[in-house]
């Protein structure tokens, strides 16, 4: 049994490359030369052109693997800069100062590999060491990294971080890539949109899945094992309050097909039942700032045998576990990643009994399968994507 509730790297590849992949508009000026690119295309880190200064710090140059050792990225008149670098080992870690924004400000990134093979990812943070945006592939076919956000809270710095992607091939690790980069001020701050989310018990076909068509059987504690036997109805119940107790803060509605919405209602679904021998759950993707308010995921809750755990659990034990896992796979659709932090709900690592915890939407270190950089606060980021009851 992998605990980690992805199957493999290269499947959750698939779940991450989706996204964003039409939206870019031209930008930056693209033409800068290349500097100092020998035939291996080593470039040094910094801006491209290698005149510009800052009196905010250095503007080229390692080390600047650290938000502290950031490169100050000069904006031209036109809101402007033209990065270039070298991720010159896998994990060479590469980031460059943006400076202030406000809230409406749109951050247009696109990096890409003209002169190298390097499978490129990118991510953007906040003054605080927070992740607010994270691209590893244009497309499926596409492997360079595109940003277009719009800023939702004022910061006194951002900063963009590129590096290599963990999913890099053979050979694609490594190399130099341009970043251009264009702010464009004063749009509208998209508004926080509540999503409905539905546990289906009663199974069926899901088509769009990274997994293709699967077909999932109806929820039955029987087949979870037989010291649940019987309580199929008291469990649903239970693991329906723990999804709905871990997104109480949150404008997430939590419903069952036992009382399914109105036809046409735009939801979420979880589908719940059947067995894999190497995962919990998965997602159709991370679907950034829920983009999509009808994405799927599937708990397969016959995995969620006692013997994963070191002591059997109890019904109420066994609905926490299960509904923790449905909250993380929710997450995703919401638009959330992977940390490492067995306190949090989008935690990827943690043995199960992590999952018999009270686990949280939290600020957490975001997983190394992402970055080795900063941290993800799940509840900072469903309060901007769904947003906060009673608000
Ligand atoms: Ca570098
Ligand atoms: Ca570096
Ligand atoms: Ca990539
Ligand atoms: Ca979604
Ligand atoms: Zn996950």
């Amino acid at each position: 049994m992998i605990h980690d509730r992805m199957t493999t790297h290269n499947l959750y590849r698939l779940l991450t490359v989706s996204l964003l992949t039409a939206s870019l508009v031209g930008c930056g000026t693209g033409t800068g030369a290349i500097t100092g690119g020998g035939t291996n295309g080593t470039v040094t880190d910094g801006n491209r052109d290698n005149m510009a200064t800052s009196s905010l710090g250095k503007t080229s140059d390692e080390p600047n693997d650290t938000f502290t050792d950031a490169i100050v990225a000069v904006f031209d008149s036109s809101d402007v800069a033209a990065l270039q670098g070298t991720v010159a080992q896998k994990g060479d870690l590469d980031v460059y100062l943006l400076g202030p924004l406000s809230a409406g400000d749109q951050i247009t990134i696109n990096t890409t590999t003209p002169n190298s093979a390097l499978d490129v990812s990118v991510a953007l943070f906040d003054s605080a060491s927070r992740v607010v945006y994270i691209n590893d592939d244009v497309s499926g076919t596409n492997f360079d990294s595109i940003v277009k956000w719009i800023v939702r809270r004022d910061s006194d710095a951002f900063y963009l971080a590129v590096t290599n992607s963990a999913f890099a091939g053979s050979g694609q690790g490594t190399g130099s890539y341009q970043s251009d980069v264009l702010i464009d001020r004063g749009l509208t701050v998209p508004a926080a949109v509540p999503q409905i989310l539905l546990i289906n018990f009663a199974g069926g076909t899901i088509n769009d899945a990274p997994l293709g068509p699967t077909t999932i059987p109806a929820f039955d504690a029987d087949q979870i094992s037989d010291l649940y036997s019987g309580q199929t109805d008291m469990l649903k119940g239970l693991i329906r309050d723990s999804v709905a107790r871990n997104f109480e803060r949150f404008n997430v509605e939590v419903i069952t097909s036992d009382n399914p919405p109105a036809a046409g209602t735009e939801v979420a679904t979880i589908f719940m039942g059947g067995f894999s021998a190497t995962m919990f759950g998965i997602a159709d993707s991370v679907d950034l700032y829920n983009a999509d308010f009808c994405d799927d995921a599937i708990i397969f809750s016959e995995s969620f045998s006692p013997r994963i755990f070191t002591t059997q659990p109890s019904l109420a034990g066994l609905a926490e576990a299960i509904g923790n896992v449905t909250a993380h796979e929710a997450g995703h659709l919401l638009g959330l990643n992977h940390v490492d932090d067995d306190n949090a709900i989008m935690d990827d690592r943690s043995a199960a009994d992590a999952f018999l915890a009270d686990q949280e939407f939290i600020n957490a270190p975001l997983s190394r399968d992402i970055m080795s950089l900063g941290t993800q606060d799940a509840a900072m980021l469903l309060e901007d994507i769904v947003g906060l009851v009673g608000k």
